[in-house]
C-alpha cells in the first residue's frame, strides 16, 4: 500500500507541475519528506512559499505552521495541510478564551491595564487567533531561533513580558538573558489568577505559560549523563523546548535549523547526542555519517511527534490527486479578522529578528 502511494503521489505531481508547492518540516517523516520541494522549520517554510508563484502550499508539517502559510502567503495562494488532524499537542496547551481569562486577571492583579505592563509573547508553535491576540496587545511572536531578540524587543518596550505556550522556551531564553529564575513565575491557567499572588506578579520579570512539548518533555539529565560517561569526548545538542536541566547539561541549545547547522558543520569523526524529534536526528544521522561523525538519539525509547506523524504517503496522494481534479480539500484559511492582526506580530517579529 505505501510504495502504491508514493507512486500516486508521483504522478499526481507530474500533473500538477509547478502549481503546487509541497513544504516538509524537519519532522516530517522519511516517506513524506522526500516529497517535499522545500525543507526547514515552520518560518522558513513560509517565507520560501511566499516567494514562489504556486497556487497551493501543501504543508506537510502541523495545523499551526499551515496557518502561518496562509498568513503569509499571497492573497491568491491557497494553504492545505493534508490531515487536518495534525496538531500540535503545545500549541493546544493556551487557547484564547484562556489567555484573555489570564489578561482579565492580570488587570485585577496589578489594579490596571496589562497593556501598560505586559508585553504578550506567543511562540510561533501557536494558533492564529493567539497571534492576533498578541498583534492587537502591542505583543509579538517569536520562534526558537530569535527568541532571544524578540524578548529583547519586548522588554525594553514594556516592563514584563507573558510568554505562551512553551514554558521551556521562555525560561531558557531569559536566563541566558541574565533573567535570575526566581524573576520567571509560572502561570498555570488552570488556577485562578495562575496561581499567582499580586506581589508575586509584581515582582515577575517574565510569566511563563504553563505548557509544553511531550516530545521534548522526555529527554532528561539522566540520558545525557549516561551518554558522557559513554562517550568522554561527546558533544551534546538539545532543542530549547527541552526542559531546563537537560538545556543546561547540554552543550548547545537551538532550533532545529541550528542543530543541523551545527552538526553540519562540526569536525570529522565528532560524536553528537541529539535532543529533539527522532525524524530530524534520523536523516541528520544518515547524512553526516560518510564523515565519520556518528549522531544519537537522546531518549532510550522512540519518540516521535505523533501528530506530524500523521501527515502519511496516504493522505499526501489524496490531498495532491483532489487538486488534479480540481478539488481543494483540507483548506487551511485563517479568517481575515484574525489574520490582519496574526500578520502584525509577525511582521513585528521579522523586523526585530537579527
Ligand atoms: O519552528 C519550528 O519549525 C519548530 C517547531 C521548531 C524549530 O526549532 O524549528
Ligand atoms: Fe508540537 Fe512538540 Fe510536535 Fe513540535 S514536536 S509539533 S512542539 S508536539
Amino acid at each position: 500500500a505505501d510504495e502504491q502511494a508514493q507512486a500516486r503521489i508521483l504522478a499526481a505531481r507530474e500533473k500538477l507541475g509547478k502549481r503546487a508547492v509541497i513544504l516538509g518540516h524537519h519532522y516530517q517523516r522519511e516517506d513524506v519528506y522526500r516529497h517535499a520541494d522545500l525543507t526547514g522549520d515552520s518560518l522558513k517554510l513560509s517565507r520560501l512559499a511566499s516567494q514562489t508563484d504556486a497556487e497551493y502550499i501543501v504543508f506537510c508539517g502541523v495545523h499551526f505552521m499551515a496557518e502561518v502559510a496562509d498568513i503569509m502567503s499571497k492573497p491568491e495562494q491557497i494553504a492545505i495541510l493534508p490531515d487536518l488532524a495534525a496538531g500540535c499537542s503545545m500549541a493546544d496547551m493556551a487557547n484564547l478564551a484562556k489567555v484573555e481569562r489570564c489578561w482579565r486577571e492580570l488587570r485585577g492583579l496589578l489594579g490596571g491595564d496589562p497593556d501598560n505592563t505586559f508585553t504578550p509573547v506567543t511562540y510561533i508553535n501557536s494558533a492564529a487567533d493567539l497571534k492576533a491576540f498578541c498583534g492587537e496587545h502591542g505583543g509579538i511572536v517569536c520562534t526558537s531561533s530569535n527568541c532571544g531578540s524578540i524578548l529583547e524587543w519586548s522588554l525594553a518596550r514594556r516592563e514584563k513580558v507573558l510568554f505562551f505556550p512553551d514554558q521551556h522556551l521562555g525560561r531558557w531564553t531569559g536566563y541566558n538573558m541574565g533573567i535570575p529564575l526566581e524573576d520567571m513565575l509560572v502561570w498555570d491557567p488552570d488556577l485562578e489568577n495562575g496561581g499567582l499572588t499580586a506581589e508575586q506578579v509584581a515582582k515577575a520579570k517574565i510569566l511563563l505559560w504553563k505548557g509544553h512539548c511531550s516530545v521534548h518533555q522526555m529527554f532528561q539529565p539522566s540520558h545525557i549523563l549516561r551518554w558522557r560517561n559513554q562517550n568522554p569526548d561527546g558533544i551534546v545538542i538539545s532543542h530549547p523546548e527541552s526542559a531546563f536541566e537537560v538545556c543546561r547539561q547540554s552543550d548547545f541549545v537551538g532550533s532545529t535549523e541550528y542543530i543541523l547547522k551545527t552538526v553540519k558543520a562540526a569536525a570529522p569523526g565528532t560524536k553528537w547526542l541529539v535532543g529533539t524529534e527522532l525524524n530530524l536526528v534520523n536523516r541528520l544521522a544518515e547524512e553526516v555519517k560518510h564523515e565519520g561523525k556518528t549522531v544519537q538519539f537522546m531518549a532510550p525509547t522512540v519518540c516521535m511527534c505523533s501528530t506530524m506523524q500523521r501527515i502519511d504517503p496516504q493522505h499526501l496522494a489524496w490531498t495532491l490527486e483532489n487538486l488534479v481534479e480540481g478539488n481543494v480539500v483540507n483548506r487551511i484559511s485563517v479568517p481575515a479578522h484574525e489574520a490582519g492582526p496574526a500578520k502584525l506580530a509577525m511582521d513585528r517579529m521579522l523586523a526585530a529578528s537579527p
